[in-house]
């Protein structure tokens, strides 16, 4: 068993038995002229997450860790998409809609994609979501059951919303959950914050939080190149 420097505690894990799972790192999230930006976001705030999550990608990829990519987005005809999704707030473009990445979350279209600095490698598992958790109407709890799974590194975007849910979602199905402080963001810097804290609070109620240098020194892998 290895074991990570967190909060609350020490986080125990067998590298057999865990997988690092990366959250909709897409440009629909990361980059201009996405679904991020149409809902009044600054995007250049997720991005400060692509260096230290591309460390841990590589020290991941080097010690062998199954890579787990996820992808919130809809089918072309939406017929995934609930309306109250859809319909809600006022943002410029409504998901479905053109953009200048094609068509808002869906999937296929380059917005959809994951950013070039974590692109999947071949073989690496890429789950397409239609909810903000990653287990809601996705195969990821047969895949990971499949890969003997019982630990996640939790990385991506964005902390309160669909880190948090897969978080929450994880919990309730028994896996322990390592979620690093500098490779997940959020648009709100306070939401970071305070969702970081509730996942560590109350002795870990949905799991661990440490910065990602803990998890790269415990691999003892921080030299491996980005
Ligand atoms: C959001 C996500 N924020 N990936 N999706 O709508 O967190």
């Amino acid at each position: 068993m290895n074991s990570v420097a967190a909060t609350p505690g020490p986080f125990s894990f067998d590298p057999a038995s865990t997988a690092l799972l990366i959250i909709d790192m897409q440009r629909d999230f990361c980059e201009p002229g996405g679904f991020g930006e149409t809902l009044g976001n600054d995007v250049s705030l997720l991005r400060e997450v692509i260096p230290p999550l591309q460390t841990v990608l590589a020290a991941a990829r080097a010690a062998g860790l199954p890579v787990i990519h996820t992808r919130e987005g809809h089918l072309p005809d939406l017929s995934d998409c609930p309306p109250a999704k859809r319909d809600r707030g006022e943002p410029a473009l409504r998901i479905g809609d053109a953009g200048p990445n094609g068509r808002i979350l869906i999937r296929g279209e380059y917005g959809h994609d994951i950013i070039d600095e974590l692109s999947p490698l071949p073989g690496e598992l890429v789950i397409d979501k239609p909810g903000k958790g990653a287990f809601f109407g996705t195969d990821l709890g047969a895949a990971l059951a499949a890969l003997g799974i019982t630990s996640l590194i939790v990385t991506g975007v964005t902390t309160e919303v669909c880190v948090h849910t897969t978080v929450r979602e994880a919990n309730d199905r028994g896996y322990e959950c390592l979620v690093l402080a500098d490779c997940v963001g959020s648009y709100f810097p306070e939401f970071q914050r305070v969702g970081l804290a509730m996942i560590a609070a109350q002795g870990g109620i949905f799991g661990w939080v440490a910065p990602s240098h803990a998890l790269l020194a415990c691999l003892a892998l921080e030299e491996i190149p980005s």
